[in-house]
Protein backbone atom coordinates (compact mmCIF):
# COMPACT_ATOMS: atom_id res chain seq x y z
CA UNK A 1 0.00 0.00 0.00
CA UNK A 2 2.74 2.44 0.95
CA UNK A 3 4.84 1.72 -2.00
CA UNK A 4 1.76 1.87 -4.44
CA UNK A 5 1.19 5.37 -2.92
CA UNK A 6 4.94 6.50 -3.09
CA UNK A 7 4.83 5.18 -6.79
CA UNK A 8 1.46 6.86 -7.64
CA UNK A 9 3.08 10.72 -6.59
CA UNK A 10 5.89 9.78 -8.38
CA UNK A 11 4.08 9.34 -11.20
CA UNK A 12 2.24 12.07 -11.33
CA UNK A 13 5.07 14.14 -10.36
CA UNK A 14 6.48 13.00 -13.30
CA UNK A 15 3.43 13.51 -15.41
CA UNK A 16 3.05 17.20 -14.09
CA UNK A 17 6.63 17.63 -15.47
CA UNK A 18 6.50 15.76 -19.17
CA UNK A 19 2.48 17.99 -19.79
CA UNK A 20 3.43 18.55 -23.53
CA UNK A 21 1.38 21.65 -22.84
CA UNK A 22 3.30 22.89 -20.58
CA UNK A 23 6.58 25.07 -20.77
CA UNK A 24 7.87 26.60 -17.55
CA UNK A 25 5.08 26.39 -14.87
CA UNK A 26 2.36 27.55 -17.45
CA UNK A 27 0.36 25.42 -19.18
CA UNK A 28 -0.30 26.59 -22.60
CA UNK A 29 -3.72 24.63 -24.52
CA UNK A 30 -4.22 24.15 -27.72
CA UNK A 31 -6.78 26.25 -29.88
CA UNK A 32 -8.09 22.62 -30.95
CA UNK A 33 -10.82 21.52 -28.07
CA UNK A 34 -12.09 22.96 -24.62
CA UNK A 35 -11.57 23.19 -21.29
CA UNK A 36 -13.34 22.26 -18.28
CA UNK A 37 -12.56 25.42 -15.55
CA UNK A 38 -12.97 24.54 -12.00
CA UNK A 39 -12.34 26.21 -8.54
CA UNK A 40 -11.29 24.73 -5.23
CA UNK A 41 -12.19 21.42 -4.33
CA UNK A 42 -11.15 21.09 -0.90
CA UNK A 43 -12.05 17.35 -0.48
CA UNK A 44 -15.27 17.25 -2.21
CA UNK A 45 -15.35 14.16 -3.88
CA UNK A 46 -18.84 14.34 -4.87
CA UNK A 47 -17.87 17.05 -6.95
CA UNK A 48 -14.65 15.74 -8.17
CA UNK A 49 -16.94 13.00 -9.49
CA UNK A 50 -19.44 15.48 -11.37
CA UNK A 51 -16.65 17.46 -13.12
CA UNK A 52 -15.50 13.88 -14.00
CA UNK A 53 -18.83 13.33 -15.19
CA UNK A 54 -19.16 16.38 -17.15
CA UNK A 55 -15.71 16.54 -18.83
CA UNK A 56 -15.87 12.92 -19.86
CA UNK A 57 -12.80 12.86 -21.06
CA UNK A 58 -12.99 8.97 -22.49
CA UNK A 59 -15.13 10.16 -25.31
CA UNK A 60 -13.82 14.16 -25.81
CA UNK A 61 -10.30 14.04 -26.99
CA UNK A 62 -10.04 17.42 -27.50
CA UNK A 63 -10.85 18.19 -24.05
CA UNK A 64 -8.79 19.74 -20.73
CA UNK A 65 -10.00 20.09 -17.34
CA UNK A 66 -7.87 22.52 -15.21
CA UNK A 67 -8.42 21.58 -11.09
CA UNK A 68 -6.97 23.28 -8.28
CA UNK A 69 -6.47 23.08 -4.21
CA UNK A 70 -7.84 19.45 -4.19
CA UNK A 71 -6.76 18.91 -0.54
CA UNK A 72 -8.03 20.40 2.99
CA UNK A 73 -11.68 19.87 3.61
CA UNK A 74 -14.12 17.14 3.16
CA UNK A 75 -14.20 13.91 4.96
CA UNK A 76 -12.29 13.73 8.94
CA UNK A 77 -10.81 10.71 10.37
CA UNK A 78 -12.91 9.58 13.94
CA UNK A 79 -9.88 12.21 15.97
CA UNK A 80 -11.33 15.21 13.55
CA UNK A 81 -7.72 14.81 11.22
CA UNK A 82 -8.24 16.09 7.24
CA UNK A 83 -8.44 12.61 5.08
CA UNK A 84 -8.56 14.91 1.55
CA UNK A 85 -5.22 13.33 0.53
CA UNK A 86 -7.06 10.56 -0.47
CA UNK A 87 -9.06 12.56 -2.84
CA UNK A 88 -5.86 13.65 -4.23
CA UNK A 89 -4.66 10.41 -4.88
CA UNK A 90 -7.94 9.69 -6.94
CA UNK A 91 -6.86 13.07 -8.48
CA UNK A 92 -3.56 12.45 -9.92
CA UNK A 93 -4.83 8.90 -11.04
CA UNK A 94 -7.19 10.77 -12.63
CA UNK A 95 -4.55 13.06 -14.12
CA UNK A 96 -2.54 10.13 -14.87
CA UNK A 97 -5.13 8.22 -17.21
CA UNK A 98 -5.38 11.54 -19.49
CA UNK A 99 -2.14 12.22 -19.38
CA UNK A 100 -2.12 15.52 -20.89
CA UNK A 101 -5.30 17.10 -20.60
CA UNK A 102 -5.76 17.28 -16.54
CA UNK A 103 -4.25 19.88 -15.52
CA UNK A 104 -3.78 20.48 -11.64
CA UNK A 105 -2.67 24.64 -10.16
CA UNK A 106 -1.27 24.94 -7.67
CA UNK A 107 -3.16 26.18 -4.70
CA UNK A 108 -1.98 28.04 -1.50
CA UNK A 109 -2.71 24.80 0.99
CA UNK A 110 -0.58 22.96 -1.36
CA UNK A 111 1.87 25.39 -0.37
CA UNK A 112 1.44 25.68 2.89
CA UNK A 113 2.26 21.43 2.65
CA UNK A 114 5.25 21.70 0.87
CA UNK A 115 6.42 24.42 3.56
CA UNK A 116 5.02 22.82 6.16
CA UNK A 117 3.40 25.78 7.68
CA UNK A 118 0.42 26.78 8.77
CA UNK A 119 -3.28 27.46 6.78
CA UNK A 120 -6.75 28.17 8.66
CA UNK A 121 -9.54 26.70 6.96
CA UNK A 122 -12.93 27.71 8.72
CA UNK A 123 -11.20 28.58 12.02
CA UNK A 124 -9.23 24.59 11.82
CA UNK A 125 -5.61 24.92 11.13
CA UNK A 126 -5.67 21.98 8.21
CA UNK A 127 -1.75 21.51 7.80
CA UNK A 128 -1.44 19.65 10.68
CA UNK A 129 -4.46 17.79 10.21
CA UNK A 130 -3.91 16.47 7.33
CA UNK A 131 -0.18 15.33 8.76
CA UNK A 132 -2.15 13.59 11.58
CA UNK A 133 -4.30 11.90 9.65
CA UNK A 134 -1.33 10.82 7.62
CA UNK A 135 0.54 9.63 10.33
CA UNK A 136 -2.86 7.47 11.73
CA UNK A 137 -2.95 5.75 8.46
CA UNK A 138 0.16 4.90 7.63
CA UNK A 139 2.05 4.92 10.71
CA UNK A 140 5.89 4.10 10.19
CA UNK A 141 5.45 4.89 6.16
CA UNK A 142 4.32 8.19 6.95
CA UNK A 143 7.43 10.50 6.19
CA UNK A 144 7.40 9.08 3.25
CA UNK A 145 4.35 9.23 1.90
CA UNK A 146 4.38 13.09 3.49
CA UNK A 147 7.69 13.68 0.92
CA UNK A 148 6.15 12.33 -1.89
CA UNK A 149 2.75 13.97 -1.75
CA UNK A 150 5.12 17.45 -1.27
CA UNK A 151 6.90 16.80 -4.03
CA UNK A 152 4.06 15.67 -5.97
CA UNK A 153 2.58 19.48 -5.07
CA UNK A 154 5.92 21.07 -6.05
CA UNK A 155 5.83 19.31 -9.55
CA UNK A 156 1.94 21.40 -10.63
CA UNK A 157 2.35 24.42 -12.62
CA UNK A 158 1.27 27.65 -11.51
CA UNK A 159 -0.84 28.95 -14.33
CA UNK A 160 -2.71 28.01 -17.30
CA UNK A 161 -3.01 29.87 -20.42
CA UNK A 162 -6.06 29.68 -23.37
CA UNK A 163 -5.61 30.82 -26.81
CA UNK A 164 -8.15 32.87 -26.29
CA UNK A 165 -6.47 34.91 -23.97
CA UNK A 166 -8.13 33.77 -20.96
CA UNK A 167 -5.78 32.61 -17.70
CA UNK A 168 -6.05 30.49 -15.27
CA UNK A 169 -4.51 30.23 -11.33
CA UNK A 170 -5.03 30.08 -8.23
CA UNK A 171 -5.01 33.68 -7.29
CA UNK A 172 -2.97 36.57 -8.44
CA UNK A 173 -0.74 39.04 -6.35
CA UNK A 174 -2.44 41.00 -3.68
CA UNK A 175 -2.72 44.55 -4.19
CA UNK A 176 0.57 45.81 -2.34
CA UNK A 177 2.37 43.19 -3.87
CA UNK A 178 1.38 43.55 -7.35
CA UNK A 179 4.51 45.34 -7.89
CA UNK A 180 6.88 43.01 -6.30
CA UNK A 181 6.09 39.78 -8.17
CA UNK A 182 8.44 38.89 -11.14
CA UNK A 183 7.15 36.80 -13.87
CA UNK A 184 10.15 34.50 -14.19
CA UNK A 185 9.09 32.71 -11.25
CA UNK A 186 6.69 31.19 -14.71
CA UNK A 187 9.40 30.05 -16.32
CA UNK A 188 11.95 28.08 -14.16
CA UNK A 189 11.92 24.72 -12.52
CA UNK A 190 9.80 25.29 -9.24
CA UNK A 191 11.69 25.13 -5.73
CA UNK A 192 10.49 25.09 -2.12
CA UNK A 193 11.40 29.35 -1.96
CA UNK A 194 9.88 30.60 -4.68
CA UNK A 195 6.39 29.05 -2.69
CA UNK A 196 7.65 31.03 0.33
CA UNK A 197 6.54 34.86 1.42
CA UNK A 198 7.37 37.26 -0.37
CA UNK A 199 8.96 34.92 -3.35
CA UNK A 200 6.68 35.29 -6.20
CA UNK A 201 4.99 31.83 -6.32
CA UNK A 202 3.57 32.82 -2.78
CA UNK A 203 2.27 35.65 -4.22
CA UNK A 204 0.55 34.18 -7.26
CA UNK A 205 -1.10 31.80 -4.86
CA UNK A 206 -2.28 33.78 -1.65
CA UNK A 207 -3.74 37.21 -3.20
CA UNK A 208 -7.10 38.53 -2.27
CA UNK A 209 -9.36 41.47 -3.05
CA UNK A 210 -7.93 42.38 -5.83
CA UNK A 211 -8.48 46.15 -7.31
CA UNK A 212 -9.37 46.34 -11.26
CA UNK A 213 -6.08 48.06 -11.01
CA UNK A 214 -3.96 45.22 -9.99
CA UNK A 215 -6.43 42.87 -12.48
CA UNK A 216 -5.21 45.38 -15.05
CA UNK A 217 -1.81 45.19 -14.34
CA UNK A 218 -1.39 41.56 -14.29
CA UNK A 219 -3.29 41.53 -17.91
CA UNK A 220 -0.48 43.89 -19.33
CA UNK A 221 2.22 41.83 -18.03
CA UNK A 222 0.72 38.43 -18.61
CA UNK A 223 -0.58 39.40 -22.19
CA UNK A 224 -3.93 38.07 -21.58
CA UNK A 225 -7.63 39.72 -21.24
CA UNK A 226 -9.32 38.15 -18.66
CA UNK A 227 -9.10 36.20 -15.45
CA UNK A 228 -10.36 32.23 -13.89
CA UNK A 229 -9.37 32.25 -10.50
CA UNK A 230 -10.37 30.33 -7.41
CA UNK A 231 -8.63 30.43 -3.53
CA UNK A 232 -11.58 33.56 -2.38
CA UNK A 233 -14.16 31.38 -0.92
CA UNK A 234 -17.61 31.26 -3.18
CA UNK A 235 -21.14 31.41 -1.10
CA UNK A 236 -23.09 31.48 -4.88
CA UNK A 237 -20.04 28.97 -6.60
CA UNK A 238 -18.92 31.86 -8.44
CA UNK A 239 -18.68 35.89 -8.47
CA UNK A 240 -17.70 38.57 -10.94
CA UNK A 241 -14.51 40.12 -9.21
CA UNK A 242 -13.93 42.82 -11.56
CA UNK A 243 -14.12 43.80 -15.38
CA UNK A 244 -12.27 40.97 -16.45
CA UNK A 245 -12.10 38.32 -13.45
CA UNK A 246 -14.24 35.05 -12.64
CA UNK A 247 -14.04 33.67 -9.63
CA UNK A 248 -14.67 29.82 -9.00
CA UNK A 249 -15.54 27.83 -6.34
CA UNK A 250 -16.26 23.54 -6.61
CA UNK A 251 -16.10 23.19 -2.85
CA UNK A 252 -19.64 22.80 -1.49
CA UNK A 253 -22.98 22.28 -2.85
CA UNK A 254 -23.59 25.46 -4.58
CA UNK A 255 -20.29 24.99 -6.29
CA UNK A 256 -19.48 25.37 -10.41
CA UNK A 257 -17.79 24.48 -13.44
CA UNK A 258 -16.82 26.66 -16.48
CA UNK A 259 -16.88 25.40 -20.03
CA UNK A 260 -14.40 27.02 -22.33
CA UNK A 261 -14.55 26.74 -25.83
CA UNK A 262 -10.86 27.04 -27.01
CA UNK A 263 -11.13 27.99 -30.29
CA UNK A 264 -13.12 31.39 -29.99
CA UNK A 265 -13.15 34.61 -27.92
CA UNK A 266 -15.49 35.44 -25.10
CA UNK A 267 -16.59 38.48 -23.18
CA UNK A 268 -16.68 37.91 -19.17
CA UNK A 269 -20.49 38.29 -20.00
CA UNK A 270 -20.45 35.45 -22.42
CA UNK A 271 -17.94 33.04 -20.03
CA UNK A 272 -20.67 34.31 -16.69
CA UNK A 273 -23.40 32.64 -18.84
CA UNK A 274 -21.12 29.58 -19.60
CA UNK A 275 -21.09 28.61 -15.69
CA UNK A 276 -22.83 25.08 -14.89
CA UNK A 277 -24.29 24.61 -11.18
CA UNK A 278 -22.38 21.09 -10.35
CA UNK A 279 -25.47 20.10 -8.86
CA UNK A 280 -26.73 20.01 -12.21
CA UNK A 281 -24.60 16.99 -13.17
CA UNK A 282 -26.12 13.59 -12.53
MN1 LIG B 1 -6.63 28.90 -1.68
Amino acid sequence: MPETIVRLLDQGAEANYRDRFRRGNVVNLPVEGSLIATGDLHGHRRNFERIVTAADLENRPDRHVVLQEIIHGGPENAQGGCLSYQLLFDVVRYKLGFGDRVHILMGNHDTAFINDSAVIKNGKEMNQSMRLALDREFQQDSERIKTGIAQYLLSQPLAVRCPNRIWLSHSLPGNAYVDAFNKQVLGKRLRIEDLVRPASGYLLTWGRNHSQETVDKMARLLDVDSFILGHQRQEQGWCRAGDNLIILGSDHNHGCLLPIDLGRSYTVEELVDSIVPLTSIA
